[in-house]
């Protein structure tokens, strides 16, 4: 396949200034008319080709300016369009007709149906799929969309912008015609129709303009839209305060649909949601449901400002907006639940995804330069690593630095399409700091390490620290530059207050951050006179790994003292990883693991501590999940034997715990109305660990059963039957509580994805042959996005003893199941794919198993360019 470079990077010879759109709605023959403004750049010559890119289209006909084109002028194949000798005027009109069938349209990418409902995703070279187009996002366009439809099969006909006329035709036809003022690339255009119920919410912006707010569903779901609706206006608001930016058109339209590729879109005027990230009720969505909800509404929001208003250049800046907004959202999510918990949870998520793939065979710069195919990109480095870049930019700055370059960002780049270089530029003229060395964290793959070590001397009253950097390499990146890592830091005396000092030398520190920039710094603190502890990279200040010479004294005291709650965690979490790290060898060494007592000790006093927020104490006592211990070992993984030192450790705890635990269970019961809100989601959180410590002892099972028969919301209902299913797997308590989930949820295929996934989670070598069954049921479809990815997408990356089986059958199952994807929809497949990604850290023999598994991949013909990919970037 071609690859994409971004130094090839030109601008386009032609622009699109205006686009009208018309489309004559049918499930099976719709067609679409575009009349595009076209208007060749300033200083082209009059004999540059047009080509437009096209993908599977049928066209009907060419005209420019009025007059019909013949076979000869020019050269129509499904993927492109070229006229050979366009017009000599500057600006000229073409009038495109092509005829496409939304019904067959299996890679939910154009115009599809989903649900008997038409809708769209054009991000990011989706809009080809509709008509022949300059299908890049620096062409930006002013649109009007005019649909047409049979109003019974579509009474409600959305498209982006403003609405602008609407009316009744013959034979019970209607149409609308959609206008959008503001500019905009291809790839965020949208159109919706069909029978859709409606939440309605206005919103006043900040000068006093009312917004019409509108939530569409499937019809009776609409009392599920609520939560979503609340959390729109919460975004809304709190964009104008965090980053003064106010909303543009009058009217802002969610659709809510159920086969979507993504989470969902951020059309301008108009997001596509994947229903799963609008409805919600206590009845059918968990806590972290409702969280997600609200930070995927405020994501796409922001988006209006972040990507919309200010869009990327090309697909290599595609963190220029989904950096920044996943940023955007974080803030908004730590200022609506708790600072503390939301970054532990931020940071276990980068860890769980970005890491890995930094550290293994599809590890690309947050900034790519080399794309085959731009859907793979979509990646955890571009989004959740990119936010932390932004979120870095503003530690180095300070809060209102940062502030005045966001403010001078939107003032200075409104209406284009930008880079990477801009971004940093802004940031750069209002601080006057040179960011050459920090602009590395987009070009350079790799997760940096600092290894760290201390040493103090009483008599000179110094403490010193040791620091060097490394940075591992990557693909096709061997030799890597120094970064400049802002590493936030305390010195915690035995009091577990701050340790001060009168002088610093060896590296810049300001504000609690040391300034790293070279390879080596020893940092040295004078008028130091006890030995302090160290707390490093507070707040998880750069994403970096550690490895610090410490004493586990040191860990024990930060784990229950420091005063930076991020950083108490970690301490905490340290010495459990290193714990089961350790664990996992005495188990591959044929031995009974063994914990120190104070560990599980340690545990209790978190899990009791009143001074410490439940959510906080729940996310503290999840134990590092499997694969978190697979990477931090990192070679010759053999995942029964982790699984083996996790449940070990679990059992210590739990039974070192028991009196304390049941006892705390027994006082977190919800008493009256349900709340979605973080305090009351937290002493759930709180409740559901320890019934999952509680499950391992004797009498857990009846205690999980009656946790499940108790159950008034789905977080306690579906905490309690994973429990079940994974501990007490095939035990009668387990088939009967599974049963009456699925008897109770029949007909909600959201609340069955989660009845899938707790079964495709079931530890052990059987649930292979269970997901087998699995996709034979009624309620499963290999077509929708969400039932794949609930069913093997949780089979393949979050069971780590199932998918792993030693004789290789998981791996057969997925590489059958992932071809079978791939004949419908390519990006899902491809997305799949990924979960094979560190198969070179596992033990020989898996290792050649699932080796296997992706060469059968590799060389099926005809693999999409999506799964192709993926599948030789992996072996590569
Ligand atoms: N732009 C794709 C979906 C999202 O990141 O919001
Ligand atoms: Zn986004």
């Amino acid at each position: 396949g071609h690859v994409f470079k971004l130094e090839d990077y030109r601008p386009s010879d032609y622009l699109i200034p205006r686009t009208s759109l018309d489309f004559r709605l049918s499930p099976d023959a719709t067609h679409v008319t575009a009349l595009l403004t076209i208007e060749r750049r300033e200083g082209v010559a009059a004999t540059a080709p047009l080509v437009l890119d096209g993908d599977g289209l049928t066209l009907l006909g060419v005209a420019i300016d009025g007059h019909v084109l013949q076979a000869g002028d020019y050269d129509g194949t499904p993927d492109r369009l070229t006229i050979p000798k366009p017009p000599a005027a500057q600006r000229f009109e073409l009038r495109l007709e092509t005829e496409i069938a939304p019904s067959r349209n299996e890679a939910l990418m154009g115009l599809y149906r989903s649900n008997n409902v038409y809708c769209t995703q054009c991000e990011a070279e989706g809009f080809r799929r509709i008509t022949y187009f300059l299908d890049r996002p620096d062409i930006l366009s002013v649109y009007t969309v005019r649909i047409e439809a049979p109003h019974n099969e579509a009474p409600l006909l959305l498209s982006n912008g403003n609405p602008v006329e609407r009316g009744a035709l013959a034979n019970g036809r209607h149409y609308a015609i959609w206008h959008d003022p503001f500019p905009k690339p291809s790839y965020l255009f949208a159109l919706v129709a069909g029978a859709l119920g409606k939440v309605a919410g206005s919103f006043t912006t900040m000068s006093g303009r009312e917004v019409e707010l509108g939530i569409y569903v499937e019809p009776g779901k609409e009392r599920l839209a609520g939560y979503a609706m609340d959390a729109l206006k919460r975004s809304m608001k709190w964009d104008e305060e965090a980053f003064g930016r106010e909303y543009d058109l009058d009217v802002f339209n969610i659709v809510a649909v159920s086969d979507f590729n993504m989470g969902a879109m951020e059309n301008k005027g108009l997001n596509v949601f994947n229903d799963k990230y609008v409805l919600a009720d206590e009845e059918t969505a968990t806590d972290a449901d409702f969280a997600n909800i609200e930070a995927i509404i405020a994501h796409e929001y922001f988006h209006n400002w972040t990507g919309n208003r200010i869009t990327c250049r090309d697909w290599f800046q595609l963190c220029l907006k989904e950096g920044l907004t996943v940023y955007r959202d974080h803030e908004f999510s730590a200022d609506q639940r708790s600072r503390a918990v939301k970054r532990i949870a931020e940071v276990r998520t980068l860890r769980a995804h970005q890491f890995p793939e930094d550290q293994g065979p599809l590890a690309h710069p947050v900034r790519p330069r080399r794309y085959r195919e731009i859907n793979n990109f979509y990646t955890a480095t571009v989004y959740e690593k990119g936010s932390e870049v932004v979120r870095m930019i503003r530690t180095i700055l300070g809060p209102e630095t940062f502030r005045a370059g966001m403010d001078l960002y939107f003032e200075r780049h409104d209406g284009e399409a930008a880079t990477i270089e801009d971004f940093l530029k802004v940031f750069e003229d209002v601080s006057g700091r040179d960011l050459a060395q920090f602009a590395l964290w987009y070009h350079q793959a790799g997760t940096p390490n600092l290894t760290v070590s201390s040493t103090h001397n009483a008599a000179a009253r110094e403490f010193t620290l040791e620091i060097e950097q490394s940075v591992p390499p990557t693909p096709s990146e061997s030799r890597k530059r120094l970064m400049h890592i802002p590493l936030a830091f305390g010195l915690v005396g035995a009091d577990g207050k701050p340790v001060t000092w009168t002088a610093v030398e060896g590296a810049t520190v300001d504000d609690g951050v040391i300034h790293i920039r070279k390879r080596r710094h020893t940092v040295r603190f004078s008028g130091v006179s006890e030995r302090p502890s160290v707390s490093l990279n507070r707040g998880f200040s750069a994403p970096i790994t550690l490895s610090v010479q410490q004493k586990a004294e040191d860990q024990f005291f930060l784990a229950a003292h420091d005063s930076d709650a991020f950083s108490r965690w970690q301490a905490f979490n340290t010495l459990l990883t290193d714990a089961l790290i350790a664990a996992f060898r005495q188990i591959l060494g044929g031995k009974e693991p063994v914990f120190a007592a104070r560990l599980a000790e340690l545990a209790g006093r978190i899990a009791g501590d009143e001074a410490l927020e439940p959510a906080y104490r729940a996310l503290a006592l999840t134990l590092p999940g499997e694969a978190d211990i697979a990477r931090d070992i990192g070679k010759g993984i053999d995942p029964d034997a982790i699984f083996a030192a996790r449940e070990a450790l679990a059992r210590t705890i739990a039974e070192a715990n028991r009196d304390a635990f049941l006892a705390l269970y027994g006082s977190l019961v919800d008493k009256g109305a349900f709340s979605p809100d973080a305090a009351s989601a937290g002493r759930r959180a709180l409740r559901n660990i320890l019934l999952d410590y509680l499950s391992l002892l004797p009498g857990g099972s009846d205690l999980a059963a009656r946790h499940f028969a108790a159950a008034t919301n789905m977080t306690d209902r579906a905490a309690a039957l994973a429990v079940l299913a994974h501990r007490h797997s095939g035990t009668a308590g387990a088939e009967e509580a599974l049963a009456a989930f699925e008897a109770r949820y029949r007909s909600d295929a959201l609340v069955l994805d989660k009845w899938f996934q707790i079964q495709a989670g079931v530890p052990g070598p059987r649930t292979v042959d269970k997901v087998r069954t699995l996709m034979r049921h009624p309620a499963f479809s290999i077509a929708n996005p969400n039932r794949v990815r609930s069913l093997i997408g949780t089979f393949s990356s979050a069971n780590q003893t199932g998918f792993h089986r030693a004789d290789g059958e998981g791996y057969r199952l997925f590489a059958e199941t992932v071809l079978e994807v791939e004949k419908r929809n390519p990006q899902v497949a491809a997305r799949l794919a990924t979960a094979l990604r560190s198969w070179r850290s596992l033990e020989p023999g898996r290792q050649a198993k699932a080796k296997q598994a992706l060469l059968d991949m590799a060389k099926v013909e005809n693999l999409s360019a999506d799964l192709r990919d993926i599948v030789e970037r992996t072996l590569a």
